[in-house]
C-alpha cells in the first residue's frame, strides 16, 4: 500500500489552490445517507411463505450467481458483511414483501410486527430504515393493482399502501429517523388500450385514499416513481412520469414528492437534467440511483457520467440535503455483497467528488458571463487527483482501501455464501 496519508496531503493542496476545502467536503459526503436496498441479496424474491415465488411486475434480475440469502438471518448477516465495506451514513431500505413471519401473511394484513426483527436489527446498529409497499410478485397484481378495474383487486392494493404506511410510521418510532417510502406501481399494458385516462383516474383515487386514511401517520415520506415501461408492458405505464409528477404537484403535500429512477426514462433522457426544473416547485426529491443498460436493466451503479453529474447537479443547487438517495439495482450474475458493495461505494464516491469543485466560484464566473472561463472549469477538475482523497476517506472510517474489500468478501463466499 501506498503512503496514504502523503497522498492525501497532496491532494489537499491541489484543492487548496482552487479554494476547495477538503476536510469540510468529507464531512459532508460522509453524513449524506444513502439507503441501501435489501432486494440486491436475494435477487428481489422477499421472505414471504408461499410456494410460487416469481419475480413479477415486469422487472428482471438476471444471472445465477450461488449463494444467494434465503431467509432473514442470511440477509442481515450478509447485509452486515457489505457493510464493512461502506463507508458513511447509511439507511435500510425494505420492501414489504421482506416481512417475516410464521405462516403466510398477505399484502393487506401486514403489521408492524412482522417487521420487527428488521427494527430490533436497525436500531442496534443505528441506522435508519425506508420501505416500500410491494405492489408486484402476487397474484392480484398481474391485471394492475391500484390502477385495477376490478374493484375488489384495487381495494386489497389500497389496503396494502395503508398497511404500509402505518409500518413507515413505527419504523419512524422504532429508529428516531424518518421513514422515506417509495410508491411503485407496475400497472400498464403490453399494448396501447383504448382507454388511457380510466386506469390513471383509478390510480390517482387510490392513492388519495391510501394518503386520506393514514393522514395521522407522522414521520413518513412519500414518493412516486414513475416509469417508462416494463417488460410485457412495453406500450403503456399508468405511472408515467407525467402522471407521477402531476399527482405529486397537485397534491402539494411536503410528505408527497418525486422519485426519479435513473433507469426510468427514454435512453436519452436524463436524471440530472430534471432535478432543478422539478426543484422549483418541490422541496425534496427522492432518487433511485440504478444503472439502465439499453432498458432499465438495473445494472450495478457505476461510478459514470450520469451518476457523476447527478452528485454534481445535487451539489450545484444546494439540494444535496434535501435529496433522499436511495440505490435500486438486483445484479445476480455477480457475488450479491460484491454487488452492493460496488454499488454504494460508487454512489458515495460520486457525492464525495461532486463536493470538490469550487462551486461557488464557477457561479460567479457564469454570472459575469464568462462562458471561456466557465468551460475551462468545468474541465478542469475531471483530472483532479480524487482518488488520494477517496482512498484517505476510506482509510479513516476503516472501510478498506481500494481493493483491499474483495479479498474478504471472496473468503466471505467461500466460507458462508458456498456452503448455503
Ligand atoms: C421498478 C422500480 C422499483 C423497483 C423496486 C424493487 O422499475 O425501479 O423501484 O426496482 O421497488
Ligand atoms: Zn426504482
Amino acid at each position: 500500500m501506498y503512503d496514504i496519508t502523503k497522498g492525501y496531503e497532496l491532494a489537499k493542496e491541489y484543492y487548496a489552490q482552487y479554494g476547495i476545502d477538503v476536510d469540510k467536503a468529507i464531512k459532508i459526503a460522509d453524513s449524506t445517507p444513502i439507503s441501501m436496498h435489501c432486494w440486491q441479496g436475494d435477487d428481489v424474491a422477499g421472505l414471504e411463505k408461499k410456494d410460487d415465488a416469481a419475480l413479477s411486475g415486469g422487472i428482471q434480475t438476471t444471472g445465477n450467481y450461488p449463494g444467494k440469502a434465503t431467509n432473514g438471518e442470511e440477509l442481515r448477516k450478509d447485509i452486515e458483511e457489505a457493510m464493512k465495506f461502506i463507508p458513511g451514513e447509511l439507511k435500510l431500505n425494505l420492501h414489504a414483501s421482506y416481512l417475516e413471519a410464521d405462516t403466510f401473511v398477505d399484502r393487506d394484513a401486514i403489521r408492524p410486527e412482522h417487521f420487527e426483527k428488521w427494527a430490533d436489527w436497525a436500531v442496534e446498529k443505528g441506522i435508519g430504515l425506508d420501505f416500500n409497499p410491494t405492489y408486484f410478485s402476487h397474484p392480484k397484481s398481474e391485471h394492475g393493482t391500484l390502477s385495477s378495474a376490478d374493484e375488489e383487486v384495487r381495494q386489497f392494493w389500497i389496503r396494502h399502501g395503508i398497511a404500509c404506511r402505518k409500518i413507515g410510521e413505527y419504523f419512524a418510532n422504532r429508529t428516531g429517523k424518518p421513514c422515506v417510502i417509495n410508491h411503485w406501481t407496475p400497472d400498464g399494458d403490453k399494448e396501447f388500450p383504448i382507454d388511457t385516462i380510466g386506469p390513471r383516474l383509478r390510480l390517482k383515487d387510490s392513492y388519495d385514499r391510501v394518503f386520506e386514511a393514514t393522514k395521522d401517520v407522522k414521520g413518513v415520506i412519500d414518493g412516486i416513481e414513475s416509469k417508462v415501461f416494463g417488460i410485457g408492458l412495453e406500450s403503456y405505464t399508468v405511472g408515467s412520469h407525467e402522471f407521477c409528477m402531476g399527482y405529486v404537484m397537485k397534491a402539494n403535500k411536503d410528505h408527497i414528492i418525486m422519485t426519479l429512477d435513473t433507469g426510468h426514462y427514454h435512453p436519452t433522457e436524463v436524471v440530472s437534467a430534471k432535478l432543478a426544473a422539478i426543484y422549483t416547485f418541490s422541496n425534496n426529491v427522492l432518487l433511485h440511483v440504478s444503472r439502465p443498460v439499453r432498458w432499465d436493466s438495473d445494472h450495478v451503479v457505476s461510478f459514470d457520467d450520469e451518476t457523476r453529474a447527478i452528485m454534481s447537479e445535487l451539489v450545484k443547487l444546494g439540494k444535496l440535503q434535501d435529496t433522499f438517495i436511495a440505490t435500486d439495482f438486483f445484479d445476480a450474475s455477480i457475488n450479491r455483497i460484491a454487488a452492493w458493495v460496488i454499488g454504494m461505494r460508487n454512489t458515495r464516491k460520486a457525492i464525495l467528488e461532486a463536493l470538490l469543485q469550487p462551486v461557488d466560484e464557477m457561479k460567479k464566473i457564469e454570472a459575469a458571463g464568462d462562458v471561456s472561463a466557465r468551460l475551462a472549469f468545468k474541465e478542469e477538475f475531471k483530472a483532479a487527483p480524487f482518488s488520494l482523497v477517496w482512498d484517505y476517506y476510506c482509510a479513516k472510517n476503516n472501510k478498506g482501501v481500494g481493493l483491499e474489500w474483495l479479498d474478504e468478501v471472496k473468503e466471505y463466499e467461500k466460507d458462508v455464501l458456498l456452503k448455503r
